[in-house]
């Protein structure tokens, strides 16, 4: 297998044994800063201002990301909102940071309905491997976390999100391991912590790489036996408003009737996640197919501002070869126990835990002139080698730690434990969004937000399991905070997306967001036949697993 890389191949297992003890160069600050303005994605001016909402005329916004801020609503213009269903909260979105809320508010007497656009799970949270942070190591505190998020961040976090973020990390690990997640211990029995790009002192606490999952799992089990309404393959179309400036429920379109259903809540909690899959400037994404950013639109149509939506996370390993795993996590823990970056010449070019930004771009960098290996399929990447870990912390230890790693590339006859793998930045994250308070509260009443769909917290470039425990955090502050601020129940119109409507009418063009599904998913807002699904699936190429289904 890879054939094709074999020279290269030889030369980075030529070099192993002399890499092997040798620190790789860490670029000082002006070489880190030289890199990310030269390489780095969101650094090449792909970007512009949008021309109407609470931001026109001011911060840039990659193009995608502008195009679907000033698109139009998917509603019908003659629209009437009549609710259909009337609740004390609505969440919107069924990933850690919603059902987190959704389980905060049990027990409250408010009535709560979840509405997610697939089934309760289906997020970004899932698709998180490598950890989440946690002030728990005897030489470790809540402010260390912050000082080390903060450089990480550029100086440019919220402080107070941040703040509340390090301080509930410990009891945010807590309140996770009573609802049943099994975090990875030492034989001691302490939490196992590793280190992660940026951190001062290992405070990553994991499950193997499948940590999201692991937490979704307990959220989930444990959302199902509230109360709550679980609304899934219910798609937000927009939001509703009382006709005076505050939001008071949503459009939902609920995907098996085809029909939309208007929801009347006195509060909503935004928790829709992020948006690597739009794509921008063509990257393939870690993300959840559902990560098409379209709470960023709801909320702007309302005059929520958006902050530092300039900068997006490329996690610099991300699968390049097979092609078929194009794009998807190979997470950064692997790199954090030693699995080197190397150049097609064999050379470990840069510290592997080098900030996410600066690592990104000093692979592109690598790769643009000439330094990469060139898959079949015309992508170029560089060498993350795995098979160091095991010569550096003993046989098995690969195998024994990402299990979910092996799993993906045995199935293409390839083991990350023999043979280094092919690597290149991938979409990741979207650092900002949402601008909320230390309360989750946005800048419209009635509308709060948690989670990757807010920006601020991480400033402009997030820390490997500042995610994970950010949905935790902030999942329980908002439900928290809708608890103690709720509101009485408004009246129900669409004022807000009328006179959006009317601002955008200069714009040329007729986009129509939020974008719901991935162009490259063939997903619709009502769901493809079984037929037809499998109609589509038929033709299949060397690269695609075999149909399990056909004997
Ligand atoms: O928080 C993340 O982005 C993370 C833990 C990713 C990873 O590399 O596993």
């Amino acid at each position: 297998m890879m054939e094709w890389a074999k020279e290269s191949l030889e030369k980075v297992e030529a070099s192993r044994p002399a890499r092997i003890d040798q620190p790789a160069p860490q670029p000082d600050e002006s070489e880190a800063d030289s890199i990310l303005r030269q390489y780095h994605p969101d650094y090449l001016g792909h970007e512009r201002k949008v021309e109407v909402g609470p931001n026109a005329g001011e911060q840039k916004f990659p193009l995608e990301l502008a195009q679907l801020l000033e698109g139009d609503s998917p509603l019908e213009p003659d629209y009437a909102p009549h609710p259909e269903i009337e609740t004390d909260v609505l969440i919107i979105g069924g990933g850690g940071a919603g059902a987190t809320a959704a389980l905060t508010l049990e027990g409250s007497g408010l009535s709560v309905h979840l509405a997610t656009k697939l089934r309760l799970g289906d997020s970004n949270t899932v698709m998180a491997e490598g950890g989440i942070q946690s002030a728990l190591g005897v030489d470790d505190s809540p402010r260390r976390h912050f000082a080390d998020a903060m450089v990480g961040g550029h100086g440019e976090n919220d402080p107070d999100l941040l703040r509340i973020l390090c301080e509930q990390g410990p009891e945010s690990i807590r309140w996770l391991s009573q609802l049943g997640c099994l975090f990875d211990q030492n034989e001691d029995g302490r939490f196992s912590l590793r280190g992660g790009g940026g951190t001062s002192v290992p405070r990553v606490l994991a499950c193997r790489d499948y940590t999201g999952l692991e937490i979704m799992r307990v959220l989930k089990d444990a959302v199902r036996l509230t109360g709550t309404q679980i609304l899934e393959e219910h798609v937000a179309m927009e939001l509703v408003d009382d006709g005076k400036g505050r939001v008071t429920g949503a459009i939902l379109f609920d995907r098996n009737s085809g029909k939309t259903v208007c929801v009347s809540a006195r509060a909503v909690i935004l928790a829709t996640g992020g948006s690597g899959q739009i794509r921008l400037q063509g990257f393939p994404t870690s993300n959840h197919v559902g990560a098409t950013g379209d709470g960023l639109v709801l909320a702007y149509r309302q005059g929520c501002r958006l902050i530092h939506l300039d900068s997006y996370q490329y996690h610099p390993s991300g699968a390049c070869y097979p092609e078929a795993l194009a794009g998807q996590l190979v997470t950064e823990a692997i790199r954090s126990i030693g699995a080197q970056v190397v150049n097609a010449e064999g050379v470990h070019f840069i510290d592997q835990m080098a900030y996410r930004d600066v690592l990104a771009g000093a692979i592109i960098k690598e790769t643009l002139e000439g330094r990469g290996v060139k898959t079949p399929h015309g992508r170029t990447g560089i060498w993350l080698d795995t098979p160091m870990v095991d010569l550096k912390k003993g046989s098995g230890s690969l195998a024994r730690q990402f299990p979910g790693l092996i799993h993906r590339f045995e199935r293409y006859n390839i083991d990350p434990a023999r043979k280094p793998i092919l690597i290149y930045p991938t979409l990741h994250y979207q650092n900002g969004g949402i601008r909320v308070d230390s309360e989750c509260r946005t800048d419209v009443a009635g509308l709060w937000a948690c989670g990757e769909v807010t920006g601020g917290l991480h400033g402009k470039n997030r820390l490997m399991g500042n995610s994970l425990l950010d949905i935790t955090v902030f999942g329980r502050k908002s439900a928290e905070s809708v608890l103690h601020n709720i509101p009485e129940r408004g009246a129900v119109t669409l004022t807000h997306l009328k006179r959006y409507r009317t601002e955008r009418s200069k714009i040329e063009g007729v986009t129509v967001s939020p974008k719901f599904f991935p162009d490259a998913s063939g997903m619709k807002l009502k769901p493809v036949a079984v037929e037809e699904k499998q109609e589509a699936g038929s033709s299949s190429s060397n690269f695609e697993p075999r149909n399990p289904f056909n004997f």
